[in-house]
């Protein structure tokens, strides 16, 4: 990737989720999508190739900055879908506002319809930090429901810290407990909701590591499994037979070893996995609680015309 060519906008966006100062799948839709904005108004040519060439190589250096989310490459296309139009520039614009201010609805609606399969009483476990999935617990507890939460670590990044903290500001009765204790911890959970890195079309999830996990432990419980996941985390390239690049972040994440045992241990670092369809109960998206068999017709109802490939 040519990093000269590119604007300090679209370098600095593409830093910070490469490094997670930008990080979860909503939040880094709605920064490619804004940085793309910002860039298009520093070109003031747009007469020629060179503002659409200058929009798509920017697009392609977003999308380079981590490879699992897929929130990440349906923000570049929807908002560069507006290269093809008559007002390319205006269009990308609109395309960016269109984009933000729909993804921070749809999570609200998310809350909204997720918050109503939480019962007064329940205690909700769940794994990371997904806004959408926040966004439910925070309107079950909102609406008056009496509700505990049970926050995983999620090591190596250790963001079910984020979780814990944004909840207890809230109110809201929270533990944290260490990843490895969940199955110790399960009989106490009603039901399980986490967020979404992004959905197969045959109704996978791919979410941080241990997701599936706990999904697992959810079934041998008969505990519901609930993802909370806006129409843009759905992976329109699946339905063409496309898998989904899991991410392998840098073993120093884990562990630094001392230098006698660097040659000899392996460390390994996949920051997501893989949830099968079977053990997923229901996808809550804004547009209302789907099962994951319904996914093939989400995409290829939001993806069909709007989100074109346009790299
Ligand atoms: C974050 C993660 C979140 C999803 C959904 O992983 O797995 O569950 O991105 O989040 P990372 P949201 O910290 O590696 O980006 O609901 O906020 O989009």
């Amino acid at each position: 990737m040519k990093h000269n060519n590119n604007p300090n906008i679209i370098i600095d966006t593409h830093n910070k989720i490469k490094n997670m100062e930008i990080r979860g799948a909503g939040r880094i839709g709605r920064a490619v999508a804004s940085a793309l904005k910002e860039y298009s108004l520093t070109i003031q040519n747009i007469e020629n190739n060179e503002f659409k060439e200058k929009m798509i190589e920017a697009g392609g250096m977003l999308k380079s900055a981590r490879p699992t989310a897929v929130s990440l490459p349906n923000a570049v296309n929807y908002v560069l879908s507006g290269l093809n139009t008559n007002n390319p520039k205006e269009n990308i614009i609109l395309n960016a506002e269109k984009f933000i201010k729909s993804s921070s609805e749809a999570t609200s609606k998310i809350g909204k319809i997720g918050s109503n399969r939480i019962k007064d009483g329940w205690t909700i476990l769940t794994h990371c930090n997904s806004e959408a999935a926040i966004s439910v617990i925070k309107t079950a507890h909102n609406s008056g429901k009496n509700i505990k939460v049970i926050c995983t670590e999620t090591r190596p990044r250790n963001q079910g810290y984020l979780t814990a903290k944004a909840l207890a500001d809230e109110g809201i009765d929270t533990t944290l407990i260490v990843d490895s204790a969940v199955r110790y911890h399960i009989k106490d959970v009603d039901i399980v909701v986490v967020g979404a890195d992004a959905i197969t079309s045959n109704g996978c999830l791919v979410n941080k590591i241990g997701s599936s996990q706990i999904a697992l432990m959810a079934y041998e419980r008969k505990i519901p499994f609930l993802t909370a996941a806006e129409t843009y985390k759905f992976h329109p390239k699946t339905i063409i037979g496309e898998t989904i690049e899991i991410e392998e972040r840098a073993v120093g994440e884990i562990h630094e070893f001392e230098e006698k045992y660097k040659d000899k241990i392996k460390l390994r670092n996949p920051a997501f996995d893989i949830t099968p369809s079977q053990y997923i109960d229901g996808i809550i998206t804004e547009i209302g609680i789907i099962p994951p068999q319904g996914a093939w017709h989400i995409i290829e109802k939001y993806f069909g015309n709007v989100f074109k490939e346009t790299l």
